[in-house]
This record gives structure tokens, sequence and C-alpha cells, in this order.
């Protein structure tokens, strides 16, 4: 991209995120996300961290605040006096956030957000206020949370954030698709019904949330959906890979070495169990019945992030992902990358993450193609934040045509077009 091009992206990325800047967090959007919401807020650090990194650390601090007593930080923390906007709200969960979670990306953002600016970091003492708090939150998904094979498991779909992907399919199916609650779909209003799950999915998104809350959130009891996704997984091994990162800097002894054995214990178990040999990519286990579900999804690209470093993929699983990532289903059958292959029977260019090309994905494998040198895969990448502005900060894009889908002015994409275009990190986690 030109640099004057580039420059008018990154301040046009920083407007919206002022736009959606509440004073304490970040809506994702103003009309179809009125809320904060977890990983969205991890992302949107990310990208405020080049430019106010005070603002950044008080994204995290909020989100922290609202962790419950058994370390679960939720998926939705409510503007109660917005709750007529979103559904479901507050009044669904009785609290004032959803009892859910969502991928744990915090800690690695938190360092992130840390290495940006270690002299305001220092002087908050950010990594101090931070550190237990994020170490009792995956000590809570590698306890009450961990399935058969030791991994996490999401309990709903929305805790995948990847909510509609085909990963989920047969184990939604055995949901029956009957909520007691009256189902509101304000979202409707924000975004075209064709990009957006439909409302025999939302019957049972319903009432699996209700099973879970009438549980009172209690994770020993089964509510039929179970299930491990390779990008969670990620997600968790990279922030415990940060979490030894902080535990040295803070000069925790011996804490820097746990968090790296449980990263490799997570990769050891992620390419034991979740590995599509097939497919050349990781796909998701059912822990209900212990079968993998074989679908290509840029879930299962995500583990490239963990391709080099103190806790690393099998040997020629990267080569595998790499490729898989430059052939049909990916990038070599068109422009930006999607999320559903472009080979599976559930590819849609339309319907959110069945096929639409998302940011925070992209910026996911830009990451890991950045670490590995190759410059030829991340400028391919980098074509979908060229399409981010003038596309209004898009939610998703039609992974052929780029065309903006969903809602607009959504935060992180603003947020990780700004970091893309600014960041020269090669690694996926700095030093310091
Ligand atoms: C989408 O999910 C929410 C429920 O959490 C929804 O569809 O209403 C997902 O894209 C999720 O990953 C994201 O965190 C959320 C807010 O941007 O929206």
């Amino acid at each position: 991209m030109h640099k004057d091009l580039e420059e008018d992206a990154a301040v046009a990325a920083a407007r919206v995120l002022d736009t959606n800047w509440t004073g304490r967090y970040t809506v994702p959007a103003t009309g179809l996300y009125p809320h904060q919401w977890s990983w969205d807020s991890a992302f949107i650090a990310i990208g405020t961290r080049h430019r106010e990194p005070t603002r950044a650390r008080a994204e995290l601090h909020t989100l922290l605040d609202a962790q419950w007593p058994d370390g679960r930080v939720p998926q939705i923390v409510y503007d109660v006096a917005r709750d007529d906007e979103y559904a479901p709200g507050a009044d669904f969960w009785r609290a004032p956030t959803s009892g859910l979670v969502q991928p744990p990306v915090h800690a690695w953002a938190a360092w992130l957000v840390h290495c940006a600016d270690p002299a305001g970091s220092a002087r908050e003492d950010f990594l101090a206020r931070v550190y237990p708090r994020l170490a009792r939150w995956h000590e809570y998904l590698l306890g009450p949370r961990a399935g058969g094979v030791g991994l996490p498991v999401a309990k709903h779909p929305w805790e995948t954030g990847t909510d509609n992907s085909p990963l989920w399919d047969v184990a939604l199916a055995r949901i029956p698709p009957e909520a007691r609650t009256p189902i509101r779909r304000p979202d409707l209003r924000h975004a075209g019904s064709g990009e957006r799950p439909g409302s025999r999915d939302y019957r049972r998104y319903y009432r699996l949330a209700e099973a879970y809350r009438d549980a009172g959130c209690a994770d020993d009891v089964p509510i039929g959906f179970a299930m491990v996704c390779p990008l969670f997984t990620t997600a968790l091994a990279v922030s415990e890979l940060a979490l030894a990162r902080m535990a040295d800097a803070l000069s925790d002894a011996g804490g820097g070495a746990a968090h790296e054995a449980t990263a490799a214990r997570l990769i050891t178990a992620m390419d034991e169990h979740l590995w599509d040999e097939s497919l050349g990519l990781y796909v998701a286990l059912d822990d209900t019945t212990g079968a993998q579900v074989s679908r290509s999804t840029v879930n299962g690209l995500v583990p490239l992030l963990l391709a080099r470093g103190p806790a690393a993929l099998a040997a020629g699983r990267a080569e595998q992902l790499l490729l898989t990532l430059t052939g049909s289903g990916f990038l070599g059958g068109g422009p930006f990358l999607p999320s559903t292959a472009r080979d599976d029977p559930a590819f849609d260019p339309a319907l959110y993450w069945r096929g639409p090309a998302w940011f925070n994905t992209s910026w996911l494998l830009l990451r890991a193609v950045r670490a590995l040198g190759r410059v030829d895969v991340a400028s391919r990448l980098l074509e979908q934040f060229a399409v981010a502005r003038p596309e209004g900060f898009p939610e998703y894009v039609d992974p052929d045509t780029g065309t903006g889908r969903g809602t607009r002015q959504f935060s992180w994409t603003a947020a990780l077009t700004l970091d893309a275009l600014v960041a020269d990190e090669a690694a996926v986690l700095p030093d310091s």
C-alpha cells in the first residue's frame, strides 16, 4: 500500500476507535454490539496500544474487573442501561455479565500492550496488576473447563468466537431448537439476515444458554455441547507463553518455566488429538463423543502461530499448514482468507463465520507468517487490510470480492488494521 494511503487508513481507523470508546472500554460497534465483549477488547487493545497505551491498559483492566470469583472472564460485560439493544442481555443472565467466555487472547494482548509502552506500564504497575488475574483465568480454563484430553472445551458456539462455523454443526444439531425464552433479534436491524445466523440456530443458542444458566453456570453439569477448538487452544497456548514472559519480567521465580510447560502440554495434546492429515490442518474435537470434526476452517490454520518457539508444533506441521493456507481452499482460491474453506460444503461467502474473511483471523495468520519470514504470504494477507478503510471498517468481507458485510465501523477491524499497518514486530511474542 502507498505510504499516504497507509497513513489515511491509520487515521481513519483511529477515528473509529475513538468513536467506539465509552470512557472505560470500547464497544465492538455502536449499534449491533453496545456492550463490552471479551476477545474484542483484547484485539482492540492490540491496536490502541500504538496511539493510546493508557487507554489500551484501561480496556483490559475494565474487562478483568468483571472477572468472576471462579476465574472466568465473561464473554460480555453489559451496559445495563442499553440492555434492550442486544439479546440475550443482562436480564437473560440475571447478572451484569454473560456466564459464557470467549477465546483467551487476553494475556497475549496484555503482553503486547506492555511492550508498546514499558515505561507507562511500569508507572501503572500494569503487569503486576493483570498477571494474577490472567493466571486465574487460565486456571479456570485448565481446571473446570478441561475436557477429556485435557484441552479446554467451549460449552456454547458463542464461546468459540466463530459462532456458526461448520465445526459446531454436528454438536449443535443434537440440541433441540426450542427455547423457553422469547427470542429477540435486535441484531437484524444492523446486519442483513443472510449475513447472520438463522432463527433455528438462534433457538438452539438460547436453549443451550438457558441450560447453562439454569445449572448456575457450573461446569460439571453436561449440557450437550462441549467442543475443543484449535483456535481457542492456540490462543491459550500463546497466552501461556505470554504469561511466561510476564512471570520473568516480574521476577516470579519458577513461574516462567511453569507457564512454558503448560503451553508445551497444550500443544502436544493439540498435535495428538486435533490434527487431520487428509485436510492438512487442525480440526475440532467433540468432547461428548470423542470424535474429530473433519471440517476445513480458518480455526484450523491458526496453530501456525505456534510454529516456532520454546514450545512448538510437531515437525512438519507448520509446512503442511502453510501449504493448506496457500492452497485452493484458502488463499490459493481467491484474494481473501475465508473463515470456512472454499471447498467445504457449507462455504457461503456472505454468511458470518461460514465463508466471509474476518480481520482478526487474517491478523492472526499475518502475525504467524511474518514470524516465519514469509513476506509473500504476509503481503497476500495485507490485501484484506487495504480494503478495510474503503469498505468502512466492516465486520467481515466477501472473500472473493472484498465487499463489506455485517456491521460497519467495527472496532477490531479498525484496531487490527492499525496494528497490521504500523507494527513491525516480526515475532508472535516480542521479547519486551
Ligand atoms: C459475534 O458474536 C456475538 C455473540 O458473542 C453475536 O453474534 O451476537 C462474534 O463474531 C464474536 O466473535 C464477537 O466477539 C462478537 C462481538 O464482536 O460478535
